[in-house]
């Protein structure tokens, strides 16, 4: 992985873990509408965008809802999700993530966040790591959802880097093809046996170094 002059970094699953915050939202609302759902089931909504997740509650619980409903029912996951995650603290950062990007910048390698979240920047704010990236695209700066590389390249070129220069750091399937889809490598974290098409697998930023890059 020579010449890489930019890390871009997925959110959820790489700097910080809010799936316990959105399993818990999903499954309050999947209650509310008189079914349950389960831990196992929400794998399937790691990395994928809010109104997809939603589809895929409604179909375990055998439910179909108007677009109009629809919005409706994702806006009510989303303020008891948002709820969670005001009252997170700078703890619930994962191990190893503010040092390795640290040593990006240091070592003058341009950072950027690439998540499909649209409540990033209050995460952001919640673990006081704004200032840690050059550039921030979240789920209310694109259209289309990973796999598309859309989040990726309008990371890159924020930052001012060509694509082929740039590693993406990422824990979801969908994640990984979108970074290969744009033309980037992909470092995936979590287990090489489900993430095996990126270029390197690590269990987390805490096993992160700069001559892995
Ligand atoms: P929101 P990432 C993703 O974040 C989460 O993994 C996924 O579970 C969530 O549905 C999605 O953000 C949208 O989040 O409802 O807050 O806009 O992994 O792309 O950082
Ligand atoms: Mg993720």
């Amino acid at each position: 992985m020579n010449n890489i002059k930019a890390c871009i970094f997925d959110l959820d699953g790489v700097i910080v873990d809010t799936a316990i915050y959105h399993y818990k939202a999903w499954r309050r609302l999947a209650n509310s509408l008189g079914f349950d759902f389960s831990e196992e089931q929400n794998e399937q909504l790691k990395g994928v965008s809010r109104m997809r997740s939603l589809e895929i509650v409604l179909e375990a619980g055998g439910i179909t809802k108007t677009d109009a409903e629809k919005e409706q029912l994702a806006e009510q996951k989303n303020a008891w999700y948002v709820e969670m995650i005001n009252q997170m603290t700078t703890d619930e950062i994962l191990p190893g993530a503010r040092e390795f990007v640290q040593s990006c910048r240091d070592a003058g390698i341009k950072t950027a966040l690439g998540s499909a979240s649209k409540n990033s920047m209050t995460i952001l704010e919640k673990l006081k790591i704004v200032n840690l990236f050059d550039a921030i695209i979240d789920g209310n700066k694109v259209t289309k959802a990973k796999p598309d590389p859309e989040v990726f390249l309008k990371g890159a070129e924020a930052l001012g880097i060509e694509p082929q220069y740039c590693v993406v750091f990422e824990d979801a399937i969908a994640g990984v093809e979108a970074a290969k889809a744009g033309g980037m490598k992909a470092i995936g974290i979590g287990d090489p046996k489900v993430l095996h098409e990126a270029d390197l697998v690590v269990s987390g930023l805490n096993e992160m170094t700069l001559d892995k890059l």
